[in-house]
């Protein structure tokens, strides 16, 4: 795979590097992205109809299940060779911040540190009503659970639509957008805020923008190198070229 040698230089002499990943940089683990249509009970829902406060008040029992299908699958995917790629890619550049908008914790299971994660994390649980956090519950037969300390009603510790994000989350994601040197935007559609504005907090401060995605996007256009492709096939390759450059072993 040929990479623009200007991007492997820029790569190999960058300090600063900040990556923001979306839903696509895990299909390759075999979970379905945010887009596209979800299978078999869940074909007639739409993601971000379910993925609300709104839609848990209204039918907390679907929401659950929703989200214990998504577990289920999350719990049965492994780190792909994207994911695998970035940890690489953390222990080699001098400073390096990953910001992800997705809560399967595929980030933390490949060995990732310095990570951002916006919109939470599906495998934690918290209770809708004084949001406490909940690692056991009494598995009684009630759907969805109820909090062990006020009797709430369980939830996924997630962001949902319409919910702010964690500040310090999206500060650090800012901060480390804004000080980049090179932003790499990996497996986003890009369509949703705030986590979308980051690669243009990054451009408006300098820094390189690279995309890596099969589709194009909003962003594309933006792009000061575009890698159209799965992310499990480039990124390695683009991780390795620039540190077999560098003389480095892997
Ligand atoms: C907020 C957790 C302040 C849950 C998620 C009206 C009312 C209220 C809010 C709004 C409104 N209008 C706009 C908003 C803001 C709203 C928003 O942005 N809406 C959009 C849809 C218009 N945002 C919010 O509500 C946020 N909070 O703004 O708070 C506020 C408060 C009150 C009122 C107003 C404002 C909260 C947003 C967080 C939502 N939670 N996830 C859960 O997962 O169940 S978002 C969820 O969707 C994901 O986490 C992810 O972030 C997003 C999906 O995006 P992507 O990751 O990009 O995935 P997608 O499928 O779209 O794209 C995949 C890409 O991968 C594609 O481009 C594809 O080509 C590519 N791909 C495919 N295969 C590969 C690949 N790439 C590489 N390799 C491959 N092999």
């Amino acid at each position: 795979m040929q990479f623009d040698p200007k991007l492997i230089q820029q790569l190999k002499s960058a300090t600063r590097i900040a990556v923001l990943t979306g839903a696509g940089i895990s299909k390759e683990s075999g979970i379905p992205t945010f887009r596209e249509a979800q299978t078999g009970l869940w074909e007639n829902y739409e993601a971000a109809e379910l993925a609300t406060p709104q839609a848990f008040q209204r039918n907390p029992k679907l929401v659950w299940e929703w989200y214990q299908w998504r577990r289920s699958l999350i719990t049965q995917a492994v780190p792909n060779p994207a994911h695998l790629a970035l940890v690489l890619l953390e222990q080699k550049a001098p400073a390096f911040h990953l910001i992800t908008q997705n809560v399967d914790g595929l980030h933390r299971r490949a060995g990732s540190t310095n990570l951002i994660e916006l919109h939470g994390n599906i495998l934690r649980t918290k209770c809708f009503e004084n949001n406490h956090a909940v690692e056991a519950w009494q598995e009684d037969g009630q759907i969805p659970p109820r909090c062990p300390f006020c009797g709430g009603l369980l939830r996924p510790d997630v962001v949902w639509f319409g919910e702010n994000l964690p500040s310090t989350a999206i500060e650090r994601a800012a901060s480390a957008a804004q000080h980049s040197e090179i932003f790499l935007s990996i497996g986003t559609s890009g369509l949703v805020n705030p986590a979308a504005s980051l690669p243009y907090l990054a451009l408006e401060a300098g820094a390189l923008l690279v995309e890596i995605n099969p589709d194009h996007t909003p962003l594309s256009q933006y792009a000061d190198h575009l890698l159209n492709g799965p992310a499990g096939e480039i990124l390695p390759e683009l991780v390795a070229q620039v540190w077999a450059s560098k003389g480095e072993n892997l």
